[in-house]
């Protein structure tokens, strides 16, 4: 096979362009779903993938689709795809490098004159990132039908609709069920990404086939005790919201780290007190939890086990709590064939392991209508999600240069 090297050069002006369209006000990388800054990279990128050569639309669900057509018009599309929106605070990689490097594989085709038999799209899939909506992969949720009516109905702080939110974009949500994708409707979906996380970096070993993903579970929780004054209330006359929510948060984490097995996690990452004053005991908590696990079965259990102890508790201390299941992402086992074509094409190229996935990507959702393959490539001390993300262009030269040669291949032997 030819040297399928990427442009790099090329690849690193449309990464540090994207990241030029963030939120100043914030630190590291911020481009929060449908915020102005995701809109005007979603315009730059459209236009990105235009000049490509690839023809554009936006789905129902507002994922930005670019279309190369294929030699044999009875094969379905392979995917590749990724996400261009950010956490608050995030870096520059998780996400962007899987669209961009998407755009660079059809550009690299192009020169070296190669037609795939697959017609292949570039998804720059929909928010991504938990969402002001209280949402993550709202737009592999939406290409698979999944995104039901209550989550429609959801809004964020500013009182705005999701469903007009994904209209906004240049989604359509009247049309998201008739325009589903269906199980065979895509013959392969893949997606080049940054770990997110220490394995590749600690062994210094520049690429990661993944073997699973994990699922996530998450829940809001209200929890209400009663507010009162924090210097003539007695310890023993309290029912003080945050005291409780902080034994629960204890709680969670005793009974992740009880399983002992490191895909198993289990957070509290955001939380809000009611006053909030100094010398006010807090009436009222209203806190997200995760649990993340490899295994559905695990997640199930923990987070039943951790709502029905909350609750015992609950009735102890003499404080209310309520829980409301928020989204449930499931695990994705990856099929022995795909890791197999993956982790040939990879060692082509560099040296490669099998790994995991801690993170949840969308192919947990596409993986209802095709079978999927991940490319790690390695995130700098395994740190992400925070502005010290970092990954080399070296690296990710190589994970782009790993991501065409299993394309090249899947292309030839998949139908
Ligand atoms: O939260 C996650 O796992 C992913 O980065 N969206
Ligand atoms: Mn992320
Ligand atoms: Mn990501």
């Amino acid at each position: 096979m030819d040297n399928m090297q990427p442009n790099i050069g090329r690849l690193k002006n449309d990464i540090e362009k994207i990241s030029t369209f963030i939120d100043r006000s914030k630190l590291g990388h911020t481009r929060r779903g449908f915020t102005k800054e995701y809109k005007e990279a979603r315009v730059w990128l459209r236009g990105k993938m235009e000049e490509t050569g690839l023809e554009t639309s936006i789905d129902a669900a507002a994922n930005i689709i670019g279309k190369l057509k294929g030699s044999d018009k009875n094969l379905k599309p392979i995917i590749i795809g990724s996400h261009t929106d950010t956490v608050e605070n995030g870096g520059m990689y998780d996400g962007t490098i899987g669209v961009l490097g998407g755009i660079e594989v059809v550009r690299t085709l192009k020169e070296k004159g190669i037609t795939l038999r697959h017609p292949l799209e570039i998804v720059d899939f929909t928010s991504e990132e938990p969402s002001e909506f209280g949402l993550s992969t709202i737009g592999s949720k939406g290409m698979i039908g999944e995104l039901s009516e209550e989550m429609l109905q959801r809004k964020d702080s500013l009182g705005r609709v999701l469903s007009d939110a994904i209209d906004d974009l240049g989604g359509n949500c009247s049309e998201l069920k008739k325009r589903a994708r269906k199980k065979g409707d895509a013959a392969l979906y893949l997606e080049l990404h940054n770990e997110l996380g220490p394995v590749l970096d600690n062994k210094k070993i520049p690429l990661g086939v993944v073997t699973g993903i994990v699922g996530i579970h998450r829940y809001k929780v209200l929890v209400e005790g009663e507010s009162n004054h924090a210097g003539t209330t007695p310890m023993n006359m309290r029912y003080d919201a945050l005291a409780f929510t902080s034994e629960l948060i204890l709680k969670l984490q005793g009974l992740c780290r009880g399983k002992n097995s490191d895909d198993v996690v289990g957070t509290v990452g955001k939380l809000s007190v009611e006053p909030n004053a100094s010398n006010v005991i807090p009436g009222k908590c209203e806190f997200e939890f995760e649990i993340r696990a490899l295994q559905n079965e695990v997640i199930d259990e923990l987070a039943n086990k951790f709502i029905q102890e909350a609750e015992e508790l609950s009735r102890k201390r003499n404080i209310k709590i309520k829980f409301d299941n928020i989204s449930k992402s499931s695990s994705v086992i990856i099929d022995e064939n795909i890791k197999k074509v993956l982790k040939e094409n990879c060692d082509k190229v560099a040296k490669t392991v099998h790994l995991p996935s801690g993170a949840g990507h969308d192919a947990n959702h596409i993986y209802e209508i095709a079978p999927v393959g991940m490319i790690f490539v390695p995130s700098k001390d395994g740190r992400s999600h925070c502005p010290e993300e970092y990954t080399s262009y070296e690296e990710i030269e190589l994970g782009v240069e790993a991501l065409i040669n299993s394309l090249l291949a899947f292309d030839k032997n998949l139908d």
